[in-house]
């Protein structure tokens, strides 16, 4: 006779252990700038809130069990039907709840819209991001450059990112940063954020979209004003550019695609990639054709 063999329990905890311990560094709860500050705050709030309710219903669910079980002299009631004290917290408590997360996610949903400018003393940086085939461009559009898989901005100072996708959908997220925001064809997302922390933060694409996407990788670098500028300057240098005619080849599909500048790019690059999905043929230069 063949038995089927469970892996032992000890091996399946270490091995749940371990996949927890190298899969996350749980970055959205170490956030390094206000919005992802905001938004720990309000996972936080709200699995409190919860737990309001979670734990009192497991402890009363246990206790009853064992104060009305049958026998060994304890309470056993067969024949109860109803209590109101019961029914008042049974209702008045969820109620309380759901009318105090309903207010909580109206407030800081709108709070922390992701279209929402932030309010600051200093003008903030645009970035226009288009998903590729498995890389993200990045287009500085006040600064005139471009790069591959690299960001840098300011410290403290606001970041619009425009965003859209010349490839099938992907997700963009900076998770020390705050939320995600989808990246679509023919369409314009945005997101604005701000770092209040120098450093350098992983983003990413966090929405499956094909073999290279698990490389589909870059670097956010928070930074000096004048180290920011000295990033630009150093963009500014490369030999490599951007224009009608070589787009497609940028864009042209690459796995683990490393950082790579770009001096000019062509202007409303951004715009043109997104019309190229309105069905709009006619009004595209030769070399954005597909
Ligand atoms: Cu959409």
């Amino acid at each position: 006779m063949r038995t089927k063999r469970l892996p032992p329990l000890p091996g399946a905890l270490a091995l749940a252990a371990l996949t927890m311990l190298t899969g996350c560094k749980y970055s959205i709860l170490d956030p390094k700038g206000a919005v992802g500050m905001a938004q720990k705050s309000l996972i936080l709030t709200s699995t409190y809130a919860m737990l309001v309710i979670v734990i009192p219903v497991i402890i009363l669910t246990l206790w009853f069990a064992w104060r009305y079980r049958e026998g060994a002299g304890a309470r056993y009631e067969p024949d109860w039907a109803h209590s109101s004290i019961i029914e008042i917290f049974c209702w008045g408590i969820p109620c309380a709840i759901i009318l105090f997360l309903g207010v909580l996610t109206w407030t800081s949903t709108h709070e922390l819209d992701p279209y929402r400018p932030l309010v600051s003393s200093k003008k903030p940086i645009n970035i226009e991001v288009v998903a590729l085939d498995w890389k993200w461009l990045f287009i500085y559009p006040d600064q005139g450059i471009a790069t591959i898989n690299e960001i840098a901005f300011p410290v403290n100072t606001p970041v619009t990112f425009h965003i859209t996708s010349d490839a099938v959908m992907n997700s963009f997220f900076i998770p020390e940063l705050g939320s995600q925001i989808y990246a679509m064809a023919g369409m314009k997302t945005q997101l604005h954020l701000i770092a209040n922390q120098q450093g350098t933060f992983p983003g990413l694409s966090s929405f499956y979209s094909g073999r290279g996407f698990s490389d589909m990788h870059f670097n956010a670098i928070s930074t000096t004003d004048a180290k920011f500028a000295d990033w630009v300057a150093n963009a500014k240098k490369s030999p490599a550019v951007i224009d009608a005619a070589d787009y497609s080849k940028v864009a042209a599909p690459e796995e683990k695609a490393p950082v790579r500048y770009f001096s000019t790019v062509e202007p409303n690059l951004f715009n043109e990639i997104i019309a190229k999905y309105l069905g709009k043929a006619e009004s595209f230069h030769s070399g954005m054709k597909e």
